[in-house]
């Protein structure tokens, strides 16, 4: 029977016995859930065949809190080649591909860059077919669902699974026991395949879902105690249930502490039992499996392996750390102090006391070295138990062989300022690995129009996995012919957000204004503010200019707020404020419009950044680790407008300055007038800083009685106790911020030179690939080979 045949078969199949009914009678959710599970029936052959491979040889493990995952249904069609076929068939049965892919929820278990990271690094270690699994845990409910009333953030639950998750497989004959002070619970395990591109390599993603031993109790139920009759199944599942909707903020929370320890326990214990199924003891542990911390979230991995090894094993104490320095690596994401991970020793103590011993011994050995080594002075600079706190990360770089900051800017403000001591102690230990993204996702799916269009100029389709391939297009950069078909694509794609952006947010945008956009994240730090306070310079200009010759600009925002961060929360209100003075004024007539996107996430970012003209990446120089919504931009043919921070900086250096509009402050800067800085010098004698600022307390806008806007100025112009005035500069910068966007507006108009920027961004994007990072990641931090 022909192929087409066959799924079509199973498709009917599945309809009948998963909802009972012909496929004709299913919801498009219905036939989604029907052809995941028809291609799963390929996949999972394939998928154990792939496993097999790696027999004997050293794997990498990729430990995370979070995997930002999005969709997989047009990701794994690509990845396998048979995206043509599966849209053929279903318009044999009239089924609209896109109603169908759009049907699937975005798997969200993560808040943002550092989940979706470890999302593209899955990606690219199975297409490079590296040996490399994922391991984290299988929240029943994602990050939230971000509404708007009256323009607050309002969050919802993301019931992800209530369809249940069809690309996963309950793997019940692997769970394991994970032990608290308080009592034991099972963790299950579930498996996803990341399908590599090409189909060679399907890879695992191992998620562990929390249950209860013994989840019904019969003699609580009998005595009519029926909340008792199920408190163990309750407190065993609330540890998996939800994510932590935090991005940067340590919170100590003992559920937080369980999470960790939950997820961490349950895979090295997979570990070690599949070890010890082929070897007879654990001494080449190190020599078969390199374990990625990604941050300092499962670093209690350190304790707990040598837990294992010194006491399950009796392994002696010298002999195991030298297996745990060599087995783990760690990767750093911030430097925010906010977000350094401490635990108190008290919350440890109750409920990981054994965990908590071992963490003691690793630190009266750190200061018996330390002592040996003569360090004497700064001796609190590097203890791990201080002040009755645990310091994660550096516990992560004392138990580690390996430590890296995710941009070049990023690990030399490791080595130079924040970690200077630790970096004097272990040279040899730090490096960098830049950040990168999967262009199969953030181009070959997002942009599929762009992406023809290159295979066709390159005449191969090779750089879908080897993306320095794009520079052989920068040739083009003054063809005219090409620049134009460039144009046209970028206004197709802006003609399908337009689209989508009418139906979903209810705005009419025009699509020939220019798109800027700004999408990450809710945070001080990031600046969204300072974005703001320019819009509505801009609008204000423009009222006292209505001829003002500008060309017509749609700023579109998008991201979520912590849910317990207020400014952050206060910054969307006024945003949205903003928004509704600037779109329901006539007087502008369409010069300006704005949008703050509902729920952004990673679905919707493969519509916007494929959309953009300009992408906004302004935050305080020093701040931001690196940044990769800012890599998604530039593969799409975007420049930027923004600051020399994170991985800007590299763009600059790939694409050139002079096809990107740099602004403001840099990290030296900042170093020079952190102490003297007077932010109402600014705020005073920038012209039309006050006018602007002064808004969100002379009666402009409302913020509904919270006191919020109020509380936005002061923390401008008078700081708060935890931190001095406008600690992310925002009145140094507008000035500057504001001239760069004039220079946008200037180089917009003229067609050509505009379009070669975007081209010339776009053809030196390669060294953004995550394919490189993982490159680098394998051959200089874990010794693996591909198959
Ligand atoms: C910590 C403790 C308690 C609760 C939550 C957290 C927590 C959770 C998530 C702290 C931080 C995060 C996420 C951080 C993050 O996404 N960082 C970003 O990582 C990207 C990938 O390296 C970088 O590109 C960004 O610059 C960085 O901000």
């Amino acid at each position: 029977m022909d192929y087409k045949e066959k799924i079509k078969e199973r498709i009917e199949g599945h309809c009948l016995i998963t909802f009972g009914k012909k496929s004709k009678y299913c919801s498009n959710k219905e036939k989604y859930i029907a052809v995941v599970k028809s291609l799963m029936e390929d996949i999972v052959p394939k998928w154990n065949d792939s496993l097999n491979k790696y027999d004997g040889k050293k794997k990498a493990y990729y430990f995370s809190a979070e995997f930002l995952m999005g969709r997989a249904l047009s990701n794994n069609l690509i990845n396998m080649n048979w995206q043509s076929d599966i849209r053929d068939i279903l318009k044999e049965y009239k089924i609209d591909y896109n109603n169908i892919e759009e049907s699937e929820d975005d798997a969200g278990l993560g808040n943002g860059g550092l989940g979706r990271l470890a999302a593209c690094f899955l990606d690219s270690a199975a297409t490079l077919n590296y040996p490399l699994m994922g391991y984290g845990l299988r929240y029943e409910y994602g990050i939230f669902k971000q509404k708007f009333a009256d323009g607050f953030q309002i969050e919802g639950p993301d019931n992800w699974l209530e369809f249940g998750d069809s690309w996963s497989i309950r793997k019940s004959m692997d769970k394991v026991v994970v032990s608290f002070a308080d009592g034991d619970v099972l963790a299950v395990p579930y498996d996803t395949p990341v399908i590599g591109y090409g189909g060679n390599t399907i890879n695992t993603l191992r998620l562990w879902k929390s249950e209860a031993i013994n989840s019904f109790n019969l003699e609580e139920f009998n005595r009519q105690n029926y909340d008792l009759s199920v408190k163990d199944k309750n407190d065993a599942e609330n540890i998996s249930k939800v994510l932590y909707p935090n991005d940067s903020k340590e919170e100590g929370k003992i559920l937080r502490l369980k999470q960790q320890y939950f997820f961490v326990s349950a895979s090295l214990q997979d570990l070690v039992k599949k070890h010890l199924e082929k070897y007879d003891s654990l001494e080449n542990f190190h020599q078969l499996h390199g374990i990625q911390l990604n941050d300092t979230h499962p670093t209690v991995a350190i304790p707990e392996l040598m837990r294992i090894l010194t006491e399950e094993y009796k392994m002696d104490w010298d002999k195991s750390w030298d297996i745990v320095v060599k087995t783990f690596a760690y990767t750093n994401h911030t430097i925010l102090q906010e977000a350094l991970e401490q635990w108190p020793v008290r919350l440890y103590k109750v409920i990981l006391p054994n965990v908590y011993r071992k963490i003691e011994e690793i630190n009266s050995k750190l200061i018996d070295e330390l002592e040996e080594k003569a360090i004497v002075d700064d001796i609190r600079d590097y203890k791990i138990i201080d002040d009755n706190n645990i310091k994660m990360a550096y516990l992560a770089i004392y138990g580690t062989h390996s430590i890296n900051g995710v941009a070049q800017v990023h690990s030399d403000i490791l080595t130079e300022r924040e970690l200077n001591n630790w970096y004097k102690l272990y040279p040899e230990r730090f490096n960098n690995k830049t950040n990168g993204i999967t262009q199969r996702r953030w181009l070959l799916k997002s942009n599929p129009e762009l992406s023809e269009f290159i295979t066709e100029l390159l005449g191969t389709d090779n750089w879908i996995t080897e993306l320095d391939e794009l520079k052989k297009l920068e040739k083009y950069k003054d063809d005219r012919d090409v620049l134009e078909r460039f144009l046209d694509i970028k206004q197709e794609k802006k003609n399908q957000l337009a689209e989508y952006i009418k139906e979903h947010e209810g705005i009419e945008i025009d699509p020939y204004s220019i798109f800027d956009i700004q999408i990450k994240r809710l945070h001080e730090y990031k600046r969204q503010l300072l974005n703001a306070l320019q819009i509505l310079d801009l609008y204000y200009r423009i009222k006292e200019n209505p001829n003002l010759d500008i060309v017509n600009k749609t700023f579109i925002l998008g991201g979520k707020a912590a849910p317990g961060y207020e400014r952050a929360k206060g910054i969307i209100k006024y945003i949205n404020e903003i928004k509704d003075l600037i779109n329901n004024d006539k007087d502008i007539n369409g010069k300006i419009k704005m949008v703050f996107v509902t729920n952004y996430g990673v679905s919707y970012g493969e519509k916007l950044f494929s959309a953009a003209d300009i992408s906004e990446q302004i935050s305080t120089a020093g701040k931001e680790a690196s940044g990769t919504g800012n890599m998604k931009f530039m593969l799409n043919g975007t420049p930027t407008i923004g600051t020399l921070d994170g991985a800007n900086i590299e763009i600059v250096e790939e694409a050139g300055e002079n096809n990107n509009f740099i602004f403001g402050l840099q990290v030296e800067d900042i170093e020079r007038i952190k102490n003297t800085y007077d932010p109402k010098k600014y705020y005073e004698n920038v012209d039309g800083l006050k006018r602007v600022v002064d808004t969100l307390v002379d009666g402009t806008f409302s913020d509904g009685g919270t006191g919020i806007f109020k509380e936005l100025y002061n923390s401008i112009l008078k700081g708060a106790n935890w931190h001095s005035p406008d600690q992310y500069y925002l009145m140094k910068d507008f000035d500057s911020y504001r001239k760069a966007q004039e220079r946008v507006n200037e180089a917009y108009i003229d067609r050509s030179a505009w379009a070669k920027k975007c081209w010339t961004n776009m053809a030196n994007a390669g060294k953004f690939s995550s394919d490189r990072t993982i490159e680098q990641y394998a051959k200089e931090i874990w010794d693996i080979e591909n198959c």
